[in-house]
């Protein structure tokens, strides 16, 4: 094994010793130079994650490595993320590992919008460029600590509203739904049900119950089988997330409801779209996981060597149904 992969497993081992996930696509050397790191020249981009378990970040993870081996000349890159969709303390960790890395660019979708910023305003102070994709920083938090981050990511609201509509368009005026919520501190899941109440009020349907289940299928199965009992007149479930519309589907099985309630995800992953062939989901949301960290890092390799001033970047999303994948 060469060093460069010796050191990485050591990183691996060490990582997992704190209870972090993480990986090395392209380690390489840090060079020492100050404010870089840079090997062979070329810059270093970290990207840090959510849950690592939820296929959404695999996808991401994917994209990148991917897009990275087609730029290998350009750049080097190290994904990570955590084990735990609320380990929010591990993220930060990440992050402070990263500057201490010196890494040149770091990419981040924050577990929780505004615990992430303060270790993010540490790493822009020490050079490095950093963007925001997929969960958007709270723009308070961003002002209270005087730092401009830009966001790379879709409209969340726009994206629920198109599952929303789509589900509407099945149901009956005065029909009770529920929303299946995500972590409440992250800015896209409380956009999410923004997106849903919008399209709900449009129709006249009524929402009966809206609760977090934090983005987990276990968390959404027991919501959901909660809501069930409540509302036995429910007749579809929206979910901010597809692991959650995963648990909202093993509850209605659970409870003898299997194709009676209606089921709304997004994130559009491997598992749902089976579900959606079988008449299990009605539509799902793709923001384009593959893509959404690939924008963040050619994004801050330009702010990097355009100095760019940072803007946000509107990345997209669509619905997809089950007679789309037919
Ligand atoms: C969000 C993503 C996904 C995902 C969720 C869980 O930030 O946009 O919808 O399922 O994180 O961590």
């Amino acid at each position: 094994m060469n060093l460069r992969r010796t050191l990485c497993r050591t990183g691996l081992v060490a990582m997992a010793g704190l209870g972090l996930l993480a990986s090395c696509s392209q380690p390489g050397a840090n060079g020492g130079k100050a404010g870089g790191g840079a090997s062979a020249g070329r810059p270093r981009v970290a990207l840090v994650m959510k849950s690592l378990a939820n296929e959404f970040f695999k996808t991401m993870e994917d994209g990148a490595r991917a897009h990275q081996k087609a730029n290998a000349a350009r750049y080097d890159l190290t994904c990570s993320g955590i084990k735990d969709e609320q380990d929010v303390a591990q993220q930060i960790a990440i992050v402070e590992q990263m500057i201490a890395q010196r890494v040149d660019v770091l990419v981040i979708a924050p577990a929780d919008s505004k615990a992430l910023v303060p270790v993010c305003k540490k790493a822009a102070e020490a050079g490095i460029v950093v963007v925001n994709i997929d969960n958007r920083f709270d723009a308070a938090a961003l002002k209270d600590k005087q730092l401009a981050i830009p966001f790379v990511g879709p409209d969340n609201r726009k994206g629920a509203r198109l599952g929303g509509d789509c589900l509407a368009a099945k149901l009956a005026k005065g029909d009770a739904v529920a929303i299946v919520e995500g972590v409440p501190n992250a800015f896209n899941g409380v956009q999410r049900r923004l997106g849903f109440e919008d399209a709900m009020n449009a129709a006249g349907l009524r929402i009966v119950s809206s609760q977090s289940a934090n983005w987990m299928p276990d968390q959404a199965e027991k919501v959901v089988a909660g809501m069930l009992v409540q509302h036995p007149d429910l007749k579809a479930l929206l979910c901010a997330n597809d692991n959650m519309a995963l648990g909202a589907v093993a509850a209605l099985k659970a409870a003898n409801k299997a194709g009676q309630v209606l089921v709304v995800g997004y994130d559009n992953i491997g598992a749902i779209r089976e579900l959606m062939k079988e008449g299990k989901v009605l539509c799902t949301v793709d923001q384009h996981a593959d893509r959404i960290a690939v924008f963040g890092i050619e994004y801050g390799l330009e702010i990097l060597a355009k100095k760019t001033p940072p803007a946000d970047r509107e990345t997209p999303v669509d619905l997809v149904t089950a007679e789309g994948l037919k």
